[in-house]
């Protein structure tokens, strides 16, 4: 549903910068829409580049980038220069580091009272969190301050991105009949018994085609859902195929494999639901298959310095804690070896072998972390904490 721009001051304004892939805007996109629709208050969300917003919100594609539009609740604006002279909102989110345009900046700084300025980051276990997050930095020059806001796991963070009634949507399309198994009919595949659905979103992955070779050999029938992205071109060379395209089907051995279109963030939620095993990057998808509660592989975003390793074993370290020594084993191993530090091929059959056990535990997992608050909650309470001790 698109209208035209708001002429009223939000409550809330999200700035986004696009760096690399989507998943600033999937991690702003979503916190915008979860704002808007549990708060009811206006939400303005800033973005760099329209074209990758139009990949994961089409609906934007009937939007003025200047003018602006809402969607959702949320006033999608193009954040171009020079930056328009716009009223601030009562809060200010800068994601990932952003530097917000000095123009508004001044603009805050005139405010009364002053926003409450956030400085939303990047989604890490590491036990540091829990000491940075909510950490204020006052501006050098300006009567401003900056809060530091850490998703995190666990007590003492700002929480996971979850929207109310998440985990009953997803249970609500698996006990329907019609659910999973029209949305497995609508891409051609009849699942026969002991067949097993994974998707896959991933960076290049250099060893994929040996680990695919297993599956197309391997004694069970595979189902491959891939959307269109950068693992494709691996994908690909493992088939013994020059390209592929959106709606190429290919079967080779056990393995069939179906391209998928890139879709909006609901219609990638059908797709973790769907399938058995998921791999996932990045962040927003990422925790978005913790919510799915079924199996999963992480490709994390790299690094300089290797530095995203300590994330990689910070997250391993928490989600396999309690888990049998071959689980915890068996999916270390993997995951490591999925990220660049061993042979994803030979990992495999331990990690398969135990798919079942995961499985149970990335129900648990997922119950057990929604019963904790979510990153909007906490981010309204923290507001208006900050609010409470500024007046
Ligand atoms: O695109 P990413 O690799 O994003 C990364 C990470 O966020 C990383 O932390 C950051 O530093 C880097 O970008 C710059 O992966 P991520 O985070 O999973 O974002 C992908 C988004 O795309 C997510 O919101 C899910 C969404 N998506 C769809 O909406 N439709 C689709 O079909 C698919 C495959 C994904």
């Amino acid at each position: 549903m698109t209208s035209t721009s708001s002429t009223s001051t939000p409550t809330w304004e999200i700035f986004c910068l696009i760096v690399d892939n989507f998943g600033d805007i999937g991690v702003c996109w979503r916190l915008a829409r979860d704002l808007a629709a549990r708060t009811g208050a206006g939400v303005r969300l800033w973005v760099d580049d329209w074209a990758v917003l139009l990949r994961i919100c089409p609906a934007a594609g009937g939007i003025d980038p200047v003018a602006g539009g809402v969607i959702a609740g949320v006033e999608l604006r193009q954040w171009a220069e020079p930056f328009p002279a716009v009223e601030p909102a009562a809060v200010v989110i800068e994601a990932f580091a952003c530097e917000i345009p000095e123009t508004h900046l001044q603009a805050m700084a005139r405010r009364q009272p002053a926003p409450v300025w956030i400085n939303l980051e990047y989604l890490s276990a590491e036990d540091w969190v829990a000491g940075c997050h909510g950490m204020a930095s006052p501006h050098p020059r300006l009567p401003l301050t900056k809060h530091f806001f850490f998703p995190g796991l666990g007590g003492g963070t700002g929480g996971l991105l979850r929207e109310p009634g998440l985990l009953a949507r997803r249970d609500a399309f698996l006990g329907d009949r019609r659910g999973r198994g029209e949305w497995l009919a609508r891409r051609g595949v009849r699942l026969g018994t002991d067949e097993t659905c994974v998707s896959l979103f991933a960076y290049e992955q250099p060893s994929l085609p040996a680990l695919l070779q297993a599956w197309m050999q391997g004694p069970r029938r595979m189902h491959l859902f891939v959307p269109e992205g950068r693992v494709l071109a691996d994908v690909a060379r493992a088939f013994g195929r020059g390209g592929l395209g959106v709606g190429d089907a290919v079967r080779n051995g056990a393995l069939e494999l179906h391209v998928l279109p890139f879709t909006d963030q609901d219609g990638y939620d059908e797709l973790l639901w769907a399938c058995d095993l998921n791999f996932v990057r990045g962040e927003d998808s990422f925790v978005r298959a913790q919510w799915a509660g079924r199996p999963f592989a992480w490709h994390i975003y790299p690094q300089q310095d290797e530095a995203h390793f300590d994330k990689l074993e910070a997250f391993i370290a928490r989600y396999t804690a309690g888990l049998p020594v071959p689980e915890k084993t068996a999916l270390s191993a993997f995951w490591r070896a999925w990220n660049g530090r061993g042979d994803p091929a030979a990992a495999w059959p331990a990690f398969a072998a135990v798919l079942p056990a995961l499985g149970r535990h990335a129900a648990e997992w997922s119950v057990s972390h929604a019963a904790q608050p979510d990153l909007a909650t906490r981010l309204v309470e923290f507001c208006s904490h900050s609010r409470a001790s500024a007046g």
